[in-house]
C-alpha cells in the first residue's frame, strides 16, 4: 500500500476510535470534559498510531488488533502537547490551528484534563487485555509507562526546559531529543512488535529503525520552527529562537543534511524485511520532507 492512503486511513480510523475513548464534550464535569475532548479531537497527524498499525502490519497483525493501543499512544502524546504548551513549559498559543488548551480553557483545566489523557490511556489499555486474551497487558504497561518517565519523555524535557543554550553541546541536544520526542516513537514501534508477535531480532531492528526516525522527526520540527509559518505548522513558531537546537547548531542545510542521514540510517535497518519494509522506508520519507 503507498502511504498517503495508509496514513489517512489510520487517521481515520484513529480519529473515530479516540473520540468514543472519551467523554463527549457536554459530559458533566464539563469545564474538563471539554477541554479533554478538545485536547484528544483536534487534528493531528496521528503518526504514532500510524507507526505502530506500520510495525504491527510488518509482521502481519490485523489492524483491529492495534488499533486501541495505538489510541493510547496518541493520547499518551497528546496529553505531552497540552503539558508541554503551558506557560511554565513552552508558553505556546497555537497547536494544530487552534488556541492551545491553557489558552482555551485555562491553567488548571488544561493540566487536569492532561491527566486525564495521560491515565485514561493506561485504562483503554487495560479494558482491551480484559477483552482479549493474552494481551500482553504487563510487558505494554512496562513498555509506555517507561517511554514517559524520567528515562524517556519526562527525563527528556527537564534536562531540555533546564539547560542554558551555551552549555547545551551535540551530545546533550541529542539526548534531549531522543528522550522527548523519541521515547514515545520507540515505544509505538515497539508496542506494534510486542502485539505482532515480533520475535527479539525483528524488535531490535524495528527499535533501531524508530530511534532514528524519532530523531529525524524532531530535527524536522526543529526546521519547521526556524523556517515554518503558523499557518502552515498549525503551531506557534519561533519559540526556539532563543533554545539550542539542531539548526542552532547546524544551520538549516546541516540540519536537513542530518534529518536525510538519519532517515537513511533507519532505512537500513529494514534491510532485513526486505520488501515488506516498503511502507516503513515511505514513512522515513514522509518524515524528512514534511512541512507540517
Ligand atoms: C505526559 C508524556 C508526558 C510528558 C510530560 C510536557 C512533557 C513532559 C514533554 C514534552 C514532550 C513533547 C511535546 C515533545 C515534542 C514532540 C513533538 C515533536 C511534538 C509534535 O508532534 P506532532 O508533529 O504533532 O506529531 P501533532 O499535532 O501532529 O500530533
Amino acid at each position: 500500500m503507498s502511504l498517503a492512503p495508509f496514513l489517512e486511513g489510520c487517521r481515520r480510523r484513529v480519529d473515530d476510535r479516540l473520540a468514543e475513548l472519551v467523554p463527549p464534550p457536554g459530559h458533566p464535569p464539563g469545564v474538563v470534559t471539554r477541554p479533554l475532548h478538545f485536547a484528544l479531537t483536534s487534528p493531528g497527524k496521528r503518526i504514532r498510531p500510524a507507526l505502530l498499525f506500520a510495525v504491527g502490519g510488518l509482521f502481519k497483525a490485523k489492524d483491529e488488533s492495534l488499533l486501541d493501543t495505538a489510541c493510547a499512544v496518541e493520547m499518551i502524546h497528546a496529553s505531552s502537547l497540552v503539558f508541554d504548551d503551558l506557560p511554565s513549559m513552552d508558553a505556546a498559543d497555537l497547536r494544530r490551528g487552534r488556541p492551545t488548551v491553557h489558552k482555551q480553557f485555562g491553567e488548571a483545566m488544561a493540566i487536569l484534563a492532561g491527566l486525564d489523557l495521560l491515565h485514561r490511556a493506561f485504562g483503554v489499555l487495560a479494558a482491551e487485555a480484559s477483552r482479549r486474551r493474552g494481551y500482553p497487558l504487563a510487558e505494554m504497561v512496562t513498555l509506555l509507562s517507561g517511554a514517559i518517565g524520567v528515562s524517556g519523555v519526562v527525563g527528556g524535557q527537564a534536562v531540555d526546559l533546564t539547560s542554558e543554550p551555551a552549555g547545551v553541546d551535540l551530545a546533550t541536544l541529542e539526548f534531549i531529543h531522543s528522550h522527548k520526542t523519541g521515547a514515545l516513537f520507540i515505544a509505538a514501534a515497539e508496542a506494534g512488535g510486542l502485539l505482532a508477535g515480533a520475535r527479539p531480532a525483528e524488535r531490535t531492528a524495528i527499535v533501531n529503525y524508530a530511534k532514528n526516525l524519532g530523531l529525524a522527526f524532531q530535527i524536522t520540527d526543529d526546521l519547521l520552527d526556524a523556517v515554518g509559518t503558523p499557518e502552515s505548522t498549525g503551531k506557534t513558531t519561533g519559540l526556539d529562537r532563543n533554545k539550542a537546537t539542531f539548526v542552532s547548531f547546524l544551520g538549516i542545510e546541516g540540519a536537513r543534511r542530518l534529518a536525510g542521514e538519519l532517515t537513511g540510517f533507519a532505512e537500513e535497518c529494514l534491510a532485513p524485511f526486505g520488501d515488506r519494509g516498503e511502507l516503513l522506508v515511505s514513512l522515513a520519507r514522509f518524515v524528512r520532507d514534511r512541512s507540517s
